[in-house]
C-alpha cells in the first residue's frame, strides 16, 4: 500500500504572527514517531510519503497534489496543534471522501474516547504506540485481519443514508445551533453531536450519515433511528 504520513504541529507562519512567542513555539525537529512507522511500514514492502508540516509553508498544496496516488493517510495529532490537525483532515475529505485516516500520537493517546467523536472524519484512531499496530491496521485496511483485534484501536465508524436529501442550513437550524457544527465554506458536511449515545454524526446533502465515536453497534442504531426521527418530525427529510 502507499501511505501519507503527515506531521502536524504548529507552524512557522503561526508562530511568527503569534504574540505568546514563548507559548508552544515551533521546533524543527525529526518527527521520531512518524519516521518510525514508515520503517515498519517499509520494512513491510509499503511504500511511504512523510510531509513534515512545521517545515512547509502551505502543506495543503503538496498533500492535493499527493493524495491521488496514495492509499490511507496516517497522522500525527497534538493536543496543542488540534485545530490544525482537524483543519488538514477537512481538506483531506474534501478532496477523498473514502481514502482511509488513521491518527495516532498524543493526542488519540491522552484521549482516546473522544478522537473519534471530535474528528468524525477519522476512520481508525490509535492509543500508544504505533510501530508495530500499523502493521496490523494496514492488514486490517486490506482485509485480512480485524481492526477490533489490533490493541489500542478506537473504529467504530458506521456510515448509513437516510433515504432522502437534506437542506443543510434548514438541519443545522432546526437540530439546535447549540449541537451542531456547519461551516459550508470549509467543510461541506455538517456535524451533529448528541449525547445519549454519545456519538459525533457527519450530515451530508445527499443524506449520507457517518457515524462516529459509538461504543458498539447498538448505539449507531440507536443514533442513526433517534436522528432519522427528529429530522422527520421536523419536516427535514426530501
Ligand atoms: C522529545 C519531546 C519534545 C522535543 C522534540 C519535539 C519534536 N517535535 O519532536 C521538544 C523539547 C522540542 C518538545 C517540545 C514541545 N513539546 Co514535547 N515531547 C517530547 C517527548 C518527551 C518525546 C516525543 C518523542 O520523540 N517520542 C518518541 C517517538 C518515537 O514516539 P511518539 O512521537 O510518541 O510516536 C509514537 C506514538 O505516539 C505513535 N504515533 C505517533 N504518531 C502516529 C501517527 C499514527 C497514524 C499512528 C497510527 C501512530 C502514531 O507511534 C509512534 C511510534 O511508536 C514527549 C513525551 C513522551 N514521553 O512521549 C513530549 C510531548 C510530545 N511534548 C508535548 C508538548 C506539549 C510540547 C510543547 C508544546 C511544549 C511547549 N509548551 O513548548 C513543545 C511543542 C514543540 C513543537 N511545536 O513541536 C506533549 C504533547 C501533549 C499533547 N497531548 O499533545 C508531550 C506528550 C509531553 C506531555 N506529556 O505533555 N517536545
Amino acid at each position: 500500500m502507499k501511505f501519507l504520513l503527515l506531521n502536524i504541529s504548529k507552524s512557522f507562519d503561526s508562530y511568527i504572527h503569534s504574540s505568546r512567542k514563548t507559548q508552544s513555539n515551533p521546533v524543527l525537529a525529526p518527527p521520531l514517531g512518524l519516521l518510525y512507522l514508515g520503517r515498519s511500514l517499509e520494512d513491510e514492502g509499503h511504500t511511504v510519503k512523510l510531509i513534515d508540516q512545521p517545515l512547509e509553508r502551505y502543506p495543503i498544496e503538496k498533500i492535493k497534489k499527493t493524495i491521488s496516488s496514495i492509499d490511507a493517510v496516517g497522522i500525527t495529532v497534538y493536543t496543542y496543534a488540534f485545530h490544525e490537525a482537524h483543519n488538514i483532515i477537512h481538506s483531506i475529505r474534501e478532496i477523498d471522501s473514502d481514502i482511509p485516516i488513521i491518527v495516532g500520537g498524543p493526542h488519540p493517546t491522552f484521549h482516546p474516547n473522544t478522537v473519534l467523536n471530535e474528528m468524525p472524519e477519522v476512520n481508525v484512531s490509535l492509543e500508544g504506540d504505533g510501530d508495530e499496530a500499523i502493521k496490523e491496521i494496514t492488514k486490517a485496511l486490506q482485509g485480512t485481519k480485524k481492526l477490533s483485534d489490533v490493541p489500542g484501536v478506537q473504529n467504530m465508524v458506521a456510515t448509513a443514508n437516510l433515504g432522502g436529501e437534506l437542506n443543510l442550513t434548514e438541519t443545522a437550524t432546526g437540530l439546535g445551533l447549540e449541537n451542531i457544527e456547519y461551516e459550508p465554506e470549509q467543510f461541506p458536511g455538517l456535524v451533529y453531536r448528541i449525547k445519549e449515545p454519545k456519538v459525533a454524526m457527519l450530515l451530508f446533502t445527499s443524506g449520507k450519515i457517518v457515524c462516529a465515536g459509538a461504543r458498539n453497534t447498538e448505539d449507531v442504531s440507536k443514533a442513526v433511528e433517534k436522528l432519522f426521527e427528529e429530522l422527520s418530525s421536523l419536516g427535514l427529510l426530501h
